[in-house]
C-alpha cells in the first residue's frame, strides 16, 4: 500500500444521492494507496486517522476525478477544411455523403503508423487531464480495416501507460462503411469488422463494443450482428443511436443491455422507457450538437421522469465534435440542454463511470478509487457556470497528488 494521508480543510462534493452534490461543508478525505479510506465531516474524522499527514486544502472544493465516457481521441489528420465547408452551407450528412466526414479521417489515420497516432493523441488527452481528468474512454473506429483499428486500440492503451489516467477502450469497427466497401455494409461487416473484432478481443485490446446506428452509417440490424459477436466475446455494448435522425438503435441496444446510449437526440419517451428498463445510461453529447448546429434536443424531460441516467461527454473527433474540455462540456450541458449544475458535474462523475460500466469511481466515498480533482472555487455550480476558465488546483489519481503548475 502506497501512501495514506487525510485530505482536509476541503468542502466535498462527493456526487453522493440524497442531498444536492452530496455536498460535505467541510469534510476530509482519508487517502490510502490507491483507495479512499474514509470520508466525511472533518469534526468526525476517526482517531486512528488523526495522527497521519494532513494536507489542508484551505477550503477548496473536491470533486471525484472527472469521466468523460465518449470519445474519439485516437485518429489521424484534421477536419478543418470541412468546418470551412459546412460554414458555406453544407449539412453534416452532405458532407459524409460527398466522401468527406468520417472516411476521409479514415484516410488520414491509415496514413498514420503506432507513433503517430499516440503523438498525436497526447496532446489532446494532456488537455483533458488539465482540467482534472483521471478517466477516459477512447474508440477505434477510423481505421476500417484490420490493421489500423488494431493500431487505434494499441495506440488507446499506449496512451493509458504514458499518463496516469485510466484508459478504458471501445471497438468501434462499425463507425462507417470504408469507400472500398461503398453500398456493401454486410460485406464490410463479415469481412472485415467482426474479424477484427475477434482478433483485437484476443489481443486484450477491448473492453466494450459500440456502433454507428444511422442513415449514413449501420442499420440496427446490421448493429444487431456486432452485438451478437460482442455477446459471444462477453463484451458489454453501447451504442451511437438517433443522433442525426430515428433508427431504432436505441431500442436495440436496451434489449441487448447496452451500458450506455450515445447523442439520442431524435429518442422518444419509448426510448427512454427501455432504456429505464435496462439501465442505459444516456450519454448527451453537447459538443457535437453545437458544432453541427443541431437544433433537435435530446429528451431531457423523458429521461428524468422515466429514471434514466443523464452522462456528459466531450465525443472529442476530429468532425463533430473537436472538443478537449470536460468544463466547457460541462457549461455547454447547461447552456444548450438545460442540465442543471448539479446533473451536469453527476454527468461527468458518478454516471459517466457508469456509462463505463465502472462502480469504483465517479463518487467520493469510502472504499471508491482515490480519483480526485481539487478546485479554487468556492461552490460546484461554478465549474459549469465559466466559459473557458480552468480553475484545477490539484488532481489526484490513484491516491498521487499532483498539483498543477
Ligand atoms: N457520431 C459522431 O458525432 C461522430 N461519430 C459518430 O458516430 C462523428 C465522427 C466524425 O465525423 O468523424
Ligand atoms: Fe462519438
Amino acid at each position: 500500500m502506497g501512501d495514506k494521508y487525510v485530505l482536509s480543510g476541503a468542502k466535498l462534493a462527493t456526487m453522493e444521492p440524497g442531498t444536492p452534490y452530496g455536498l460535505i461543508e467541510e469534510g476530509a478525505v482519508v487517502v490510502g494507496g490507491d483507495l479512499i479510506l474514509w470520508c466525511g465531516a472533518a469534526d468526525a474524522l476517526p482517531s486512528e486517522f488523526q495522527t497521519l499527514p494532513h494536507r489542508d486544502l484551505g477550503g477548496r472544493l473536491v470533486t471525484p476525478g472527472l469521466v468523460d465516457c465518449h470519445t474519439h481521441l485516437v485518429f489521424g489528420g484534421d477536419r478543418a477544411g470541412e468546418f470551412e465547408m459546412r460554414l458555406n452551407g453544407a449539412t453534416y450528412e452532405e458532407v459524409a455523403r460527398a466522401g468527406g466526414g468520417i472516411v476521409s479521417t479514415v484516410t488520414a489515420t491509415r496514413a498514420a503508423d503506432l507513433d503517430a497516432l499516440v503523438a498525436g493523441a497526447l496532446p489532446r488527452l494532456d488537455t483533458l487531464i488539465a482540467e482534472g481528468l483521471t478517466t477516459v474512454e477512447i474508440k477505434s473506429g477510423y481505421g476500417l480495416d484490420r490493421e489500423t483499428e488494431l493500431n487505434m486500440l494499441r495506440a488507446a492503451r499506449r496512451l493509458g501507460e504514458l499518463r496516469d489516467v485510466t484508459v478504458k477502450t471501445t471497438f468501434l469497427g462499425a463507425h462507417a462503411v470504408p469507400a472500398e466497401y461503398a453500398g456493401r455494409a454486410d460485406a464490410y461487416l463479415d469481412e472485415v469488422c467482426l474479424p477484427t473484432l475477434r482478433a483485437a478481443h484476443a489481443e486484450g485490446l477491448v473492453d466494450a463494443v459500440d456502433g454507428f446506428c444511422e442513415g449514413i452509417a449501420f442499420s440496427a440490424a446490421q448493429m444487431a450482428r456486432v452485438f451478437d459477436l460482442a455477446a459471444e466475446l462477453g463484451l458489454p455494448v453501447k451504442l451511437h443511436a438517433e443522433q442525426l435522425s430515428h433508427q431504432g438503435g436505441t431500442k436495440l441496444a436496451a434489449e441487448r443491455g447496452a451500458i450506455s446510449v450515445d447523442h439520442v437526440e431524435y429518442a422518444t419517451e419509448d426510448d427512454a422507457r427501455a432504456m429505464a428498463a435496462s439501465g442505459s445510461v444516456a450519454v448527451l453529447l453537447p459538443g457535437a450538437f453545437y458544432t453541427i448546429r443541431e437544433t433537435q434536443l435530446p429528451p431531457m424531460e423523458y429521461f428524468r421522469s422515466h429514471g434514466v441516467p443523464m452522462a456528459l461527454a466531450t465525443d472529442c473527433n476530429p468532425g463533430s465534435s473537436p472538443l478537449t474540455s470536460l468544463l466547457l462540456t460541462l457549461n455547454m450541458g447547461c447552456t444548450l440542454f438545460r442540465l442543471t449544475p448539479e446533473e451536469a458535474l453527476t454527468g461527468v462523475t458518478s454516471h459517466a463511470a457508469r456509462a463505463l460500466g465502472l462502480a469504483d469511481r465517479g463518487r467520493i466515498a469510502a472504499g471508491l478509487r482515490a480519483d480526485l480533482a481539487v478546485w479554487d472555487v468556492s461552490r460546484p455550480a461554478e465549474l459549469a457556470y465559466r466559459i473557458g476558465f480552468n480553475p484545477l488546483h490539484a488532481r489526484i489519481q490513484s491516491g498521487k497528488l499532483e498539483t498543477r503548475s
